[in-house]
């Protein structure tokens, strides 16, 4: 009886209450990759970095690999990565991780920063980027990859994808521009070249055009982009992605025995692809392309590059992802893959010393739960647009968040942080406590691939009652609410979103068993063929008040 007046205290305290605020104490992931792979011994997993990780770009300082990768509108952004062995990555820092290096606010999601490129000279690492409708191309620097990195260099020239060559203590950049001449096509892009003063921090000197639309121009070539320079046994090798970022991506190369051209395409290009292999195989890998090489301290050569793994019909909704394949050498050009080959799940690991398994794993199966131990989110965490202050607080084993913008308010930073979906087949779980106040206040999980296509499980209030509620947003301004069932909100409430490829389910747990608001929900809205864009599913807490 004492027992059950407490109860009922509490739910009256929480009833007349005004809307609070969500307090969020467990975070949980676990992730299953779709596809069947046997490992054996001294063979590495693909991908290296599992989930929205594209436009991968890696360089080697010593013994040290780092990585960085694109992330858009995302904040923190370009998550940098340091490896020992190009097989076990782990996340060292955010490039973009202060509100005054870039201002994402008006941006959609696939808008912002681009394929970044990393690179390092004389005790400063250089991050090349552009920022797309925030400013252009630039030049961010740091002396620890880790962080801080300074604010952007802006950089004048047009186009997107710069890339640093270094050569004899000067800089080159490469990157994708229009074409000299007016555009003949659409997708019609080209490759120049320019000096950068790193000292002075600008552009000198003549632009040159290196590649004018892409290997054969008479078959109208789209999307030439994502170059790098490298040298080797005195000729002068510009790699490149052909075909646009979706099923009919490519790696091309092209060679010179001047840094200004003329570049001459290989005759085995491309390099690598997966655009012609038949549409209906098992376990694919598509979309590869936008590779970067890299030389070992032992003199071999790898390729990073990003593809996807749909999960049925070119679906993904994970994003594009980094994968590592080795580089061989013939007749004086780099080989990535044969013509028809599958890109392997599995292939024989780098030359390299072991590097250490990460706290965090990026590849296989794997999972993690956050408990929101100490006084800030981890690195991995992330939300949609530059936010002018700080708006999630972390304290006592819980987060909470700052009241923001609605999702869709294009000019706002929406009250929602999140972890990458890095697997089709993936559970997230959160624990919350949280009192609605009002009708229509809400707080839960959210699963955001953009700002039209996301869906929100979580608790409000319905007619003055408590409810779990599931809302799907299907590339479009409004939600469409889905599904209720009442809940007890005196009680910790736990939310489950099973996911499986297409489809999610979507469980709850207020004090007694577990049980499902529905599942078979169909989320194929989430996929990148439907939302469109860059970018990967994005699942944490949200509290719209
Ligand atoms: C990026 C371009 C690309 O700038 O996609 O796949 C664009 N390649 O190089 C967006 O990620």
């Amino acid at each position: 009886m004492i027992a059950r007046i407490a109860v009922l205290c509490g739910a009256l305290m929480a009833g007349s209450a005004a809307a609070q605020v969500a307090k969020f104490t467990q975070f949980r992931y676990d992730g299953r990759t779709q596809e069947r792979v046997t490992l054996t011994r001294g063979h590495y997993r693909n991908p290296v970095v599992a989930g929205y990780y594209p436009d991968p770009s890696v360089t080697r300082v010593g013994d040290d690999y780092y990585l960085v990768n694109s992330s858009f509108a995302h904040f923190p952004g370009i998550p940098v990565f340091r490896s020992k062995d190009l097989v076990n990555w782990a996340q060292i820092g955010n490039a973009i991780d202060r509100p005054d290096q870039l201002d994402f606010t008006g941006r959609r999601a696939s808008q912002g920063v681009f394929a970044p490129d990393i690179s390092y000279h004389a005790g400063t690492f250089y991050i090349a980027n552009t920022c797309v409708e925030c400013g252009g191309n630039f030049i961010v620097t740091a002396r620890d990859p880790a962080g801080p990195w300074s604010r952007p260099i802006w950089l004048p020239f047009e186009g997107i994808d710069p890339s640093i060559y270094w050569e004899g203590g000067r800089a080159w950049i490469v990157n994708n521009r229009a074409p000299a001449e007016p555009p003949r096509y659409d997708g019609h892009r080209a490759i120049w070249v320019q000096e950068y003063d790193w000292r002075a921090g600008r552009m000198v000197g003549e632009s040159t055009q290196l590649i004018d639309g892409g290997v054969d121009p008479a078959t109208k070539p789209v999307w030439i982009e994502g170059p790098h320079l490298l040298k080797k046994d005195g000729w002068y090798y510009l790699t490149a992605a052909e075909g646009g970022t979706e099923d009919q991506h490519s790696q091309v190369v092209f060679r010179a025995r001047s840094l200004r051209g003329p570049f001459v395409p290989f005759a085995g290009n491309p390099i690598l692809t997966q655009r012609d292999l038949p549409a209906g195989r098992a376990q694919p890998v598509s979309s590869a392309g936008h590779a970067k090489l890299v030389q070992t301290q032992a003199g071999d050569w790898w390729a990073t590059f990003l593809a996807t793994r749909p999960y049925e019909d070119g679906r993904y909704s994970i994003g594009r992802e980094t994968f590592l394949l080795p580089v061989t050498w013939r007749d004086g050009w780099p080989h990535i893959l044969p013509r028809g080959a599958r890109i392997p799940f599995a292939a024989a690991r780098p030359r390299l010393p072991r590097g250490a398994t990460p706290t965090l794993p990026t590849s296989g199966d794997f999972g993690y739960l956050d408990a929101f131990a100490g006084d800030t989110l981890a690195m991995q965490w992330i939300g949609l647009r530059t936010p002018k202050q700080p708006f999630h607080h972390v304290a006592n084993g819980a987060l909470t968040l700052q009241p923001g913008a609605r999702f869709g308010d294009l000019n706002g930073v929406p009250s929602f942080v999140g972890r990458r979906q890095q697997h089709h087949v993936a559970t997230v779980a959160v624990t919350m406590r949280y009192v609605p106040g009002r009708d229509g206040a809400r707080a839960g999980l959210a699963a955001v691939q953009n700002d039209r296509s996301l869906l929100l499980f979580g608790v409000t209030q319905q007619r003055g009652k408590p409810v779990v509620a599931l809302w799907t947003r299907t590339g479009a301004d409004e939600d469409t609410l889905v599904a209720t069932a009442p809940i007890d909100q005196a009680r910790v409430v736990t939310l489950t979103i099973r996911a499986n490829g297409g489809t999610m389910a979507f469980d709850y747990a207020n004090g007694g068993a577990k049980r499902t608001l529905r599942a078979g929900v169909d989320v194929r809205f989430l996929s990148t063929k439907a939302a469109g864009g860059f970018v990967g599913t994005v699942i944490g807490p949200f509290d719209e008040r």
